[in-house]
C-alpha cells in the first residue's frame, strides 16, 4: 500500500484529501489534529501500521504492519446531519458490515461499535468529535479491520474472540478492494443517516437480536436483558426479566452474550 496506489484505487470516490503513513501512532490522533485545522469533508488518514492504535477508553487496538486496514474518515456534518450524529457509529458499522456481506461474509454489528463474523470480532470503530464551543465541528470515524491472519491479536490479550477476513474467506483478500468497498458503502448510506429507515437497516444487522445479553458499564451494576432493537438515536433497547423496556445509551458499555 502506498499513497499512489491508494489514490488510483479510490479515484472514482468523492473523497476529500488523503494522507497515507507507513507507520503512525494512531490514525484517529492524526485525524483529530487535521480536523481541528482545515481537513475537507471526507478526508482520510490511513496507515499500514499503528504503534498506539486505540479502542474506547484508551484500550489498545492492534494493527501489525501490512496486515490490516486502519483508517480514519473526517466528517464535517451538514446542518441536517447534526441532530443525528449519535447515529454515526451505525453509519460506519453498516458500511463495513454491508460491504463484507457482498463477499458472502455474514457480518453483523455488535452494538455499539464492533463488527463480527460468526460471533468473532473482525473490526472495531472509534468515533471522536472536534467541538467548536457548543457545536460539533467534525466527527472522526476510526475504523480497524483485520484483513490478513497476522492482524489477529493473541487470544489471551482479548476481551472478545477475534478473526480476520482471510481466516473467514480461506484466501487473502486485497486490502485496497476491501477499503474501496467500505468507503463506497459509507458514501452511499450517508444520505440515509437522517431518515427513520436507517434505524431499521441498522437493527437488521444487529448481532444477538432477541437473545439474552449482559451490558457492563463502568462501575454501575450490569444490566441483563433480551435485545429488542434500537431507539431513534441509536441507543440499544433491551427487555428485562420483568418485561420492562430498558434503554442503554452509548458510552463505555460492553455487551456480552449470555447464552
Ligand atoms: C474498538 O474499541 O473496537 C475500536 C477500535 C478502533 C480501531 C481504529 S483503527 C483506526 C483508528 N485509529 C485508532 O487508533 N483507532 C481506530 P473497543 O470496543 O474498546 O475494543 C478494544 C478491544 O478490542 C481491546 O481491548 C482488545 O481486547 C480488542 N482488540 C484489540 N485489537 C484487536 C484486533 N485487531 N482485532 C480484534 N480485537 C482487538
Amino acid at each position: 500500500m502506498n499513497q499512489n496506489e491508494l489514490k488510483k484505487s479510490l479515484s472514482k470516490l468523492p473523497l476529500g484529501d488523503l494522507k497515507y503513513f507507513e507507520s503512525i501512532g494512531s490514525t484517529n490522533d492524526e485525524a483529530l489534529a487535521w480536523a481541528a485545522n482545515d481537513a475537507p469533508d471526507l478526508s482520510m488518514i490511513i496507515a499500514d501500521e499503528q504503534t498506539s492504535g486505540r479502542g474506547r477508553l484508551d484500550r489498545k487496538w492492534f494493527t501489525p504492519q501490512g496486515t490490516a486496514l486502519a483508517f480514519t474518515l473526517i466528517l464535517r456534518p451538514t446542518a441536517d446531519e447534526k441532530p443525528y450524529l449519535t447515529r454515526t457509529v451505525g453509519l460506519a458499522a453498516l458500511a463495513v458490515a454491508e460491504s463484507l456481506r457482498t463477499r458472502d461474509l455474514a457480518a453483523q454489528i455488535k452494538w455499539p461499535n464492533d463488527v463480527l463474523i460468526a460471533g468473532r470480532k473482525v473490526g472495531g470503530i472509534l468515533i471522536e468529535s472536534v467541538w467548536s464551543g457548543e457545536d460539533v465541528d467534525c466527527v472522526v470515524i476510526g475504523i480497524g479491520i483485520n484483513v490478513l491472519r497476522g492482524s489477529v491479536p493473541p487470544m489471551g490479550s482479548l476481551l472478545f474472540s477475534a478473526t480476520s477476513l482471510e481466516g473467514e474467506l480461506e484466501y487473502a483478500p486485497e486490502r485496497l478492494e476491501i477499503l474501496h468497498d467500505i468507503l463506497a458503502a459509507f458514501i452511499d448510506i450517508r444520505p440515509r443517516m437522517v431518515k427513520e429507515e436507517f434505524i431499521k437497516k441498522w437493527e437488521g444487522l444487529l448481532a444477538f437480536q432477541g437473545e439474552l445479553v449482559q451490558i457492563e458499564s463502568g462501575d454501575t451494576p450490569a444490566v441483563i436483558g433480551h435485545v429488542m432493537g434500537l431507539e431513534s438515536d441509536g441507543s440499544l433497547r433491551l427487555r428485562n426479566e420483568h418485561g420492562e423496556s430498558i434503554t442503554v445509551r452509548f458510552g463505555d458499555v460492553r455487551l456480552r452474550p449470555l447464552a
